[in-house]
């Protein structure tokens, strides 16, 4: 069973919010919440949820090479990213759709990168959200590197909080296992730097269960390092802001890293390319739809009174989400081939040249049917 006696946690599935001294502190951060703020969390988690079933048939209808589908792990996704401030800065993985939204990267961006049809993805340093990596755990190094350059810049334990920032990593379990993400985690508790490591644990590594990676919880990977871990229930969206506003808040003031890990489940497939009912069972994906994080927030936001008109208002925007993102895939086309040499340098470089000349030549040979 994923959960543990340390996993903290606030909405029950059933949707009913919780009470324990162990929790108190977090339920006072979302005791302080407004309307507008837990609606935005539901329609971030259901706007996701949209984008990955209409992402799913477009590459089953052979618009994208590939889809990646965040399903079932909106909750630790939307509620961390609220956690932070939007001046900390984000490294994801690959999965993290619904947190580049709400930086402010479109859908589209996302979409373009697995249609094969730009050779960047978003504009980094606009939206704090960095690109997309598919190499697994090379993330959490470049944040460790990236919160220690924030010490380096005096930009950490001032006590401005407008002034001081904190980066979050996002990585899996699978990439909790490899080499990059334990270099990350001694390089960031040696320097005390401005980081929290946000470990979602969607229960696989593709085929891989948690079980094979680890004999114990993985949050006391964290803990191994001698930085301050948290076991959550991932698909408690209250509970994944209020830690992650507490992490953030305590590495960027100065008090060093922080290590959270998500207790979540990848309700799809690893990607379209998976077929998870070669390594997993009906049963087990039937106790995590019970978790569901979407269904449960419906029910606490109903019993706070929400009305259907609500709802329905979020499903009509999913919707023309859908229809518009499906109508501006159509219409995407790709770049010119040659586009891909003018990015790696900022000034014409022979190597580049000479390269460009030869693809110039080879597609040629094709007498234009290339
Ligand atoms: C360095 C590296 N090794 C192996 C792979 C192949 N690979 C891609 S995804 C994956 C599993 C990742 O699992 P996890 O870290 O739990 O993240 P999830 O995909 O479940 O979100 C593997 C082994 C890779 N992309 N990069």
């Amino acid at each position: 069973m994923p959960y543990t006696e340390a996993t903290l946690q606030l909405l029950s599935t059933d949707g009913t919010l919780l009470e324990s001294d162990r929790t108190a502190e977090y339920r006072a951060l979302v005791d302080g919440l407004d309307d507008d703020t837990l609606r935005s969390f539901y329609r971030e988690m259901v706007t996701t949820r949209r984008l990955d079933i209409e992402a799913g048939n477009l590459q089953r209808q052979g618009q994208l090479a590939l889809w990646v589908p965040s399903l079932g792990q909106e909750a630790a996704q939307v509620g961390s990213a609220f956690g932070t401030r939007a001046h900390d800065t984000i490294f994801p993985s690959y999965r993290e759709h619904s947190i580049a939204r709400i930086r402010g990267v479109d859908f589209l961006s996302i979409i373009a990168l697995l249609r094969g049809v730009t050779n960047g993805g978003w504009d980094p340093r606009e939206s704090k959200f960095r690109l997309y990596t598919l190499v697994l755990a090379t993330q959490t190094l470049h944040a460790a590197g990236y919160a220690m350059g924030i010490g380096l810049d005096g930009k950490v334990g001032t006590g401005n909080v407008d002034a001081d920032e904190a980066c979050v990593v996002y990585f899996g379990d699978g990439a909790s296992s490899e080499g990059d993400a334990n270099e990350a985690l001694v390089f960031a508790q040696s320097y005390q730097a401005p980081i929290v490591f946000f470990l979602q644990n969607n229960q696989y590594a593709i085929s891989v269960p948690v079980v094979r990676q680890s004999r114990s919880p993985l949050y006391l990977r964290g803990e191994g390092f001698g930085i301050e871990s948290y076991q959550i229930d991932g698909n408690d969206v209250l509970i994944s802001y209020a830690v992650t506003r507490k992490a953030t808040d305590a590495a960027r003031s100065g008090q060093g890293p922080r290590f959270i890990e998500a207790q979540t489940y990848r309700l799809g497939a690893h990607t379209t390319s998976d077929d998870p009912s070669k390594y997993r069972v009906a049963e087990e994906e039937e106790l995590w739809k019970e978790r569901d994080p979407i269904s449960r927030f419906e029910k606490f936001l109903r019993s706070r009174g929400e009305a259907d008109a609500f709802f329905d208002q979020i499903r009509t925007e999913g919707d023309d989400l859908a229809s518009d993102l499906r109508t501006r895939t159509l219409a995407m086309t790709p770049p010119p081939v040659d586009a891909m040499f003018d990015h790696i340098y900022t000034d014409e470089h022979p190597l580049m040249t000479a390269q460009k000349k030869w693809l110039a030549e080879y597609e040629a040979s094709f007498g234009g049917e290339s």
